[in-house]
């Protein structure tokens, strides 16, 4: 009886209490109605719901058959490994598996016989799904821990990978990292990436089997040495930076890089007692609703939050069709106890979708129609549905996507205007080229803007030994004019040598053109 009390109140801060509720109804003055909660799903067994990968191919033991020893009994080598047989396989699977009492079933992967070639072998585990860790991750080993091995996490099912924690019986020697402790860590330091020498001695491979990836200690010392004052840690891992994805992980991997030596150095004449053997992982976690879900299901071969506050998506990540009156947010810790579930909102009596961008929505009498008022993130019209003059829409953003409407860029002076088409190409003016209009067409140079080419060395050519200076015009001899040089000064009178073109033609043209479009936005608006 006493004991089941301490065991209660032991498990207490992590399994029960705080945020395990999204919604309640409630009496107030104004009569019944729901209340809502920041909420969160209950911490589970995660290795019910992973997907194993070992690697690389052939590293599990057994095919062919391969005879191995013990570091405790290495001149007995009696057991076998076989593939075949089920009694005698060790398949990646038993690493998951719940045991009967005293009787470890383990992957196991095959022997050293390459040695001095590394032993080197990946268990990747993935659950297509973001997961909190909540209590430590520990890996068992039979046969002895590895004596070098790291620790990889992927937020992103396993697009990016980053380490989480070095092992080795020399960090130094291995990583070149000095040796810590995660108690030693502090308030400022509590997601440090850190190489341990505490999980990699030898002290017998029945005596020592665990290798820990320490989540408690990390979360002591917030929380106290008995996670009693998990509000300081709640209110942490809201206010520093980085610290909630510190323990988010979708995959993890496992890197073994050397067996156990058996506290020696590798003997050459022996090298069936060597492998890696593990008989269990423990992750415990709960999935990662952003705090707007305390259910968690596992549907079609992936976990799912159950969704409240009008949230949708894995991770409750978005808000639903019709609730977007404003962007969606994660729920929040704070305040104390209860949080702040952040829900998605419909408009009110009056429904108007602003995909996020605008806050508020107005009735304007004389059109009988409901818009949104001051829509951010350069957007515009009704439902904030358009990009803002200036700005195209990103097509890999969703339309309640903060980055939906990039700025145009367009160059002030080769384009007509500072608008572009759909996929961001400007309007350029005479002589510009490229997506921005920053650019001249052959023929054409630049100068404050595309001016067509006075000189060139292929068709205007300057005459009598002119020279042509930056296609902008030539540099004639002595006793030589015109635009070419073309002419002798004294054959002709004045009038004939100006034959400066006539410009205003088409400058009318274009400021046309700029009305022409500049109405046509207008009346777009
Ligand atoms: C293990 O994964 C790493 C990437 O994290 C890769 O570089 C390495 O080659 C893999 N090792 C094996 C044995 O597959
Ligand atoms: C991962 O989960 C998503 C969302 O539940 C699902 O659509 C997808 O098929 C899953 N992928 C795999 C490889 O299981
Ligand atoms: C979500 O929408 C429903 C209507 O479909 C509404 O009754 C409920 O109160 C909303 N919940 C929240 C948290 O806004
Ligand atoms: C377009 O949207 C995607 C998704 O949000 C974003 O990652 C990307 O940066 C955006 N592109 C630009 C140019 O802003
Ligand atoms: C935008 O303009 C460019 C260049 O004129 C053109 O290639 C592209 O097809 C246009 N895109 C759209 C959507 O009209
Ligand atoms: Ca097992």
């Amino acid at each position: 009886m006493l004991y089941l009390a301490a065991l209660l109140v032991h498990c207490v801060p992590l399994a029960m209490g705080q945020y395990d509720i999204c919604k309640s109804w409630v009496t107030t003055d104004d009569g019944p109605s729901w209340e809502f909660y920041a909420c969160q799903p209950k911490a589970m067994r995660m290795k019910d719901y992973v997907t194993v990968r070992v690697d690389p191919a052939g590293i599990t033991c057994g095919d062919p058959p391969e005879r191995f020893c013990t570091h405790e009994n290495p001149y007995l080598c009696s057991d076998e490994c076989d593939a075949s047989n089920p009694d005698l396989a060790h398949p990646p699977k038993l690493m998951f598996d719940s045991e009967d009492e005293g009787l470890a079933t383990y992957w196991q992967s095959v022997t050293w016989r390459r040695y001095p070639e590394p032993l080197l072998a990946n268990i990747t585990l993935s659950w297509n799904k973001s997961i909190e860790l909540t209590d430590d991750i520990v890996i068992t080993f039979e046969y002895g821990r590895p004596t070098i091995m790291m620790l990889e996490k992927s937020l992103d099912n396993g697009r990016t990978w980053h380490p989480y924690q070095y092992y080795a019986d020399d960090c130094m020697e291995a990583f070149s990292m000095p040796a810590r402790r995660v108690r030693d860590l502090s308030t400022t330091s509590a997601n440090r990436v850190l190489c341990t020498e505490e999980y990699s001695r030898w002290a017998g491979s029945k005596k020592e089997k665990t290798v820990r990836f320490e989540v408690r200690d990390r979360f002591a010392i917030f929380a106290g040495p008995d996670l009693k004052n998990m509000d300081n840690l709640y209110t942490r891992l809201e206010s520093a930076k980085g610290l909630k994805d510190f323990f988010t992980v979708t995959d993890l991997r496992m890197r073994l890089l050397r067996p156990a030596l058996g506290g020696t150095y590798v003997q050459r004449e022996n090298l069936y007692k060597y492998f890696y053997a593990v008989s269990n992982i423990e992750v415990t976690g709960r999935c990662k609703c952003n705090l707007h879900a305390n259910l968690c299901t596992f549907k079609e071969g992936s976990l799912q939050c159950e969704c409240e506050h009008n949230t949708t998506g894995q991770d409750c990540g978005k808000c639903k069709k019709n609730f977007r009156s404003r962007s969606w947010r994660a729920g929040s810790y704070l305040p104390l106890p209860n949080g702040s579930p952040n829900a998605c909102n419909s408009a009110g009596s009056f429904y108007c979708e602003c995909y996020g961008h605008s806050n508020r929505c107005s009735y304007i009498d004389f059109l009988n129609v409901v818009t949104c008022v001051s829509c951010k993130h350069n957007t515009r019209g009704q439902h904030c549905q358009h990009c803002r003059l200036g700005f195209y829409r990103n097509s890999s953003a969703e339309l309640d996507d903060e980055n939906v409407c990039i700025e145009c860029n367009c160059n002030q002076i080769g384009s007509m205007h500072d608008r572009c088409n759909e996929t961001g190409y400007c309007e350029c003016r005479e002589g510009a080229t490229g997506p921005k209009c920053d650019d001249c067409l052959p023929n054409y140079y630049w100068r404050q803007g595309c001016f067509p080419n006075v000189c060139d060395d292929e068709l205007l050519l300057c005459q009598n030994g002119g020279t042509c200076y930056q296609n902008q015009r030539c540099i004639c001899p002595v006793g030589f004019k015109g635009v070419l040089c073309q002419q002798s000064r004294c054959e002709v009178d004045k009038k004939d040598c100006d034959g400066a073109p006539g410009a205003g033609g088409s400058l009318a043209t274009v400021a046309l053109g700029v009305l022409a479009l500049q109405l046509r936005g207008w009346v777009d608006l």
